[in-house]
Parts: structure tokens; sequence; C-alpha cells
């Protein structure tokens, strides 16, 4: 690779110290004003960038690919999931694609849990009801949600993230079912005492609880249907901290007005900043604005391993962090 400092072109505004570590060590574009780059934007950037640092909130399709000059080597992408870019255009071209996983992992965990709590135990409506003025005081009767020890958790995707709320459920008597492409290791299944289903729709079936903790990808596109969701107990709640296209969104709204799901947690949506009119007009459903990984600490170590992998990349080796489609 050029023994010259890298054309590095930021899509967002990341964190100072961030952006400042990366304007010393590359020839780094900055976007001073937090707002997501138009399409003409981004098809200049990818004509001028030797490196792209996109997130989740730029649509790295086929067709901005194939605009992009050859110049442009690596896509190093500031997120986990990589939905958000083509990869297969991307290597048709010999574009190199990162992201950064592992840092997000266990903040990613304590939404999910906390949405685990709010849903059943009713804390967003909790909360609404004392701000209103309307709290005519303690009641026998008022405000009942459900027990959450004792009951059965599903996640669907047993990786990273889904490990790590698993942990967190056990600390809170929840028991542990998963569904994934394959078991997860003996040892691990073990120590969460975690009951694996092959089949989704027979844990669908009977568990209290569904958190959806897998990357979206072609195969998990609407991985939970509406046929599928329909399968769930009428008492059960849905959790979703991954990628709304996961789930069936309109299918969802409607079980959920129909009382057919008791309730459901989401922090994200299928066509996001768009949430459904369906799904917020509910009561029994808690909306978060995407902020799954929104920590300081969290927010840091992502920009770290962004600078990690264009610098290895830049320095002529593999980035630590490289995506290969086959591997999600
Ligand atoms: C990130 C996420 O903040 O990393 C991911 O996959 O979903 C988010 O939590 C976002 O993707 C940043 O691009």
């Amino acid at each position: 690779m050029s023994q010259s400092k890298p054309k590095v072109i930021l899509t967002r505004k990341l964190p100072e110290t961030i952006e400042t570590r990366m304007r010393e060590l590359f020839d780094t574009t900055l976007n001073d004003i937090d707002k997501a780059l138009s399409r003409d934007e981004l098809e200049m950037a990818v004509k001028t960038a030797d490196v792209l640092v996109p997130t989740v909130t730029d649509k790295i399709d086929a067709d901005l690919i194939a605009k992009a000059g050859s110049q442009l080597r690596l896509i190093a992408s500031f997120g986990t999931g990589v939905d958000h870019i083509d990869l297969g255009a991307a290597k048709a071209r010999g574009i190199t694609v990162t992201n950064t996983p592992g840092v997000l992992t266990e903040d990613t965990a304590d939404v999910t849990m906390a949405l685990i709590l709010a849903v059943p135990r009713r804390i967003a409506e909790g909360d609404a009801l004392a701000r209103s003025g309307q709290w005519q005081g303690w009641s026998p009767t008022g405000m009942l949600g459900h027990r959450i020890n004792g009951k059965r958790l599903g996640i669907v995707g047993m990786g990273r993230i889904g490990e790590a709320v698993a942990r967190r459920a056990r600390g809170f008597g929840l028991s542990v079912h998963y569904h994934n492409r394959k078991p997860v290791h003996p040892e691990t299944e073990a120590e969460l005492e975690a009951t694996y289903w092959e089949s989704l729709e027979q844990m669908l079936a009977r568990v209290d609880i569904v958190s959806v903790n897998c990357p979206h990808t072609s195969a998990t596109n609407h991985l939970l249907s509406r046929e599928r969701l329909s399968l769930m107990q009428r008492s059960a709640y849905l959790v979703n901290t991954s990628r709304g296209e996961v789930v069936d969104e309109i299918a969802l709204a409607d079980l959920l007005a129909r009382r057919h799901i008791a309730g459901a947690g989401l922090d994200v949506y299928s066509s996001e900043p768009e949430i459904p009119a369906g799904l917020r007009a509910l009561p029994n459903v808690v909306l978060l604005p995407h902020i799954g990984s929104a920590t300081i600490e969290g927010r840091l170590q992502m920009g770290d391993k962004v600078i990690i992998n264009v610098q290895t990349f830049w320095d002529g080796h593999t980035p630590p962090d490289r995506v290969i489609e086959a591997m999600l």
C-alpha cells in the first residue's frame, strides 16, 4: 500500500477525540454537521476517498459502489451490523469492508435487558402516569405487570450479544432458550443452562419473552414473519435490539393491537428514523431510538477500532475486523 496518508472520508460526526486522532493519522475529511450525507455527497465521497467510514445511516448499495472510483479500497464501517453495505458488490470491486464487533456487545445487551424488564413491568407506562399528574396513589390492583423471575427467555441468534443477554437473564431468574444456526459450544450451553431449539417455530410457541439478537442478512430478513409471530403465546413479549428488518413490523403492530402478543420492546425499525404509526399508538410497546450501543465508552472503542482497521489496511496487512460475508 502507498506510503502517503490515505484520504479518509467520515460520513457522520464522530467523537472529538476520534476525529482528532484520525486527522493526525490520515488525510481526513470530517462531517461537521451531524447530518447524514445526501446521495450526491455520498457519490462524491466514493469517487474521491481511499477509505470511506460510513455508519448504519448510509446506504452503501451496489449502485453506489458501481460509482466508486478505483481509488476506493476500504469501507471501514463505524458499527457492527453491515446490512447497509452490499458486501457482494464491494467484493466484486475488490473493496475490503471492516466493522467494529465486540465493543458494543455489553452495551447492547444492557439495553436488551432493560427492555426485557421494562415491557412486562410496564416501566414506560408507569413513568408516563407518574408525570401526568393523574396518579391516584398506590393501589393493590394498580399498574400490574408480569413477573420476570421464572419465565422462559427465547433468544433468536446466540452470537456475542445473544450470549451477553443470556448471562444477564440468568441473574434475573429467567431460563435461557435459544435458536441459532447451530448450537453454541457445550461449555457455554452448560454455563448458561441454555436449551437449544433447532426449530424456531417450536421455541416461539413455548417461551414467554423472545429476544431478537441475530444480524440482518438475506437469510434473516422477516425471519419473524406474521406466521411465526402468530405462534407466540398471547401472554408473550417480543424484544428487538438487532435490526428492524428481522421482524415483520406491520404484522407485529397488528398482532400487538389485537393482543395476540402481550407487548414489545423495540430499539430498531425497518425504515429508521420512521416508526410505524401503528406501533407508536400502542400502550403495550416500549420504543427506543436505536440506542443499543449509545454509550460514550462504546463510541470511543468503535472509533478506535475504525482507526486500527484503516491503519492496518493502509500498512498492507489484513485488518482485524475484515467482514467476510460467509461469516455472517
Ligand atoms: C451502531 C448498531 O451504533 O453497530 C451496530 O450494528 O446497530 C448500532 O448500535 C450503528 O450501527 C453505528 O453505525
